[in-house]
């Protein structure tokens, strides 16, 4: 059934709306697609179709939708101590709680947690800490952090120029100094002729080793990475990859932190990817999952290392957000952490979901516009090509993509496209009822996508 007065809102949208990384005036042709509910892991549009949401709202609705225990305890919380600050010596109950929680799933050495509301807070709080840190250490000319070409950190002007896409660099215009940018570790995209995942993986490592010996090791602060690149087109990293650059960091005393804004609480079928990679940051930053998207949350996960460091030498750190530590955010938190601990999320994921879609997903390697099929937990990407054996691309700079997202949506499938990267990051409860669900709308879509190009 549609939604009472639809049409009067897409039109008020038109009128009012802004909309985060949107072409306002392509949109305005169409008018958005205007989303009224969801349960589970599907959402129903105004129009009254049904859809099965392959990307978790923004990789973030890891518990699904229409958790009765989440809208509670924010009731609870809100009714009890809707606002309160942790600024000025004072502290609430929730914050508390959930950070001896997230102490206990990150890996070993964590041991504090600064609160913010989105991930692109959390790196820019990152980014402060760890020139607080080398101030402290005296050292303050150790203040460039390297990240990766593609890498999405964010879009305030701090954590936009720490990310690595040149699109959103040249729309800046003047970017922030004290960020440098090397190659991703995207084999599929950057490996040269008959060159091994493993070997590529050093490869893409050595070049952060290469890159802080140009700088010169006493003007590096930090290396910054994705465990597994998100929007950047969901880029998993060969296995040598972290190992490797863990090892160069601690060569030239380099922190390293880890964006686990995407890969946090589960994702790749490990609380962190940190973890599923085996590498052991200094610090961590952490958004979405964490409340599963029901309402806006982030931290930032801080080591021993970094912390000692403040504490011994103590002076304040003048940084803060209202809504550092929100108590009715943090008890959101606790009851979804609870909820992934619960149902074995985790668990589930990393030996059995996880596996299944990966499964599912790699019949399509063999579809004639599908160079490459690559999943870990539930991420998952599938590269369109024009031709498989020199992984060529169809021109269009991310047509091809545009198009097949379009033809999902038809389809009644959330799919994203980055350029000609169809992408899938679906909630964790995802069952093997929706990858069979799944494995229909795909094998459509990609057809018709075919279709529409002249491929089929
Ligand atoms: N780090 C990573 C790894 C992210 O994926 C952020 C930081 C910033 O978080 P906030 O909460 O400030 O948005 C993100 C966010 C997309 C898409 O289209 C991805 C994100 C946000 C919006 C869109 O894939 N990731």
């Amino acid at each position: 059934m549609a939604y009472p007065g639809a049409e009067a809102l897409v039109a008020l949208d038109n009128a009012h709306y802004l909309h985060p990384f949107t072409d306002h005036k392509a949109l305005r042709e169409k008018g958005a697609r205007l989303i009224t509910r969801a349960d589970g892991v599907h959402v129903w549009d105004a129009a009254g179709h049904k859809i099965l949401d392959g990307m978790a709202g923004l990789w973030c609705v890891n518990v699904g939708y229409g958790r009765k225990e989440l809208a509670d305890a924010a009731a609870r919380q809100m009714m009890e101590l809707p606002y309160y600050n942790s600024f000025f010596k004072s502290a609430t109950v929730p914050p508390v709680e959930l950070a001896k929680q997230l102490v206990d799933l990150a890996p070993k050495g964590i041991s504090n947690v600064f609160y913010a509301s989105s991930g692109s807070e959390s790196n820019d709080t990152v980014i402060r800490l760890v020139r607080h840190y080398w101030k402290l250490k005296g050292q303050p000319e150790r203040n460039i952090i390297i990240a990766r070409k593609d890498a999405y950190h964010g879009s305030t002007i701090a954590s936009a120029s720490m990310g690595g896409m040149s699109a959103v660099h040249k729309q800046i215009g003047i970017t922030l100094p004290g960020f440098s940018h090397v190659m991703p570790p995207y084999w599929y995209g950057e490996a040269l002729e008959g060159e091994s995942q493993e070997e590529f993986g050093l490869r893409a490592a050595r070049a952060i080793e290469e890159r802080i010996l140009e700088l010169g090791a006493d003007k590096v602060a930090a290396v910054i990475g994705e465990p597994i690149m998100g929007a950047g087109g969901v880029r998993i990293p060969p296995e040598t990859y972290w190992p490797e650059v863990e090892r160069i960091c601690r060569k030239y005393d380099v922190l390293l932190v880890a964006d686990e804004v995407i890969t946090g609480f589960g994702r790749t079928g490990h609380w962190f990817g940190s973890q599923r990679f085996g590498f052991t940051p200094d610090l961590m930053t952490v958004a979405k999952g964490i409340t599963s998207g029901y309402l806006p949350l982030s931290a930032v996960l801080v080591g021993e290392r970094v912390v000692s460091e403040i504490m011994e030498k103590g002076g304040e750190f003048y940084h803060g957000y209202t809504y550092s530590g929100h108590p009715v955010a943090c008890a959101v938190a606790l009851e979804n952490l609870d909820i992934i601990r619960r149902e074995g999320l985790v668990e589930q994921v990393r030996n059995d979901t996880g596996p299944a879609l990966g499964r599912m997903l790699q019949q399509f390697a063999d579809h004639p516009i599908v160079g490459e099929v690559r999943s870990d937990g539930l991420v998952a990407a599938l590269e369109i090509v024009r031709n498989k054996k020199t992984r060529e691309r169809y021109p269009g700079d991310g047509k091809v993509g545009t198009l097949c997202r379009d033809i999902c949506f038809l389809n009644n499938l959330v799919m994203r496209a980055v350029g000609d990267t169809m992408i899938l990051a679906p909630p964790l409860t995802f069952s093997h009822d929706n990858i069979a669900e799944l494995e229909e709308k795909i094998r459509h879509v990609l057809d018709d996508t075919a279709r529409g190009i002249g491929a089929m």
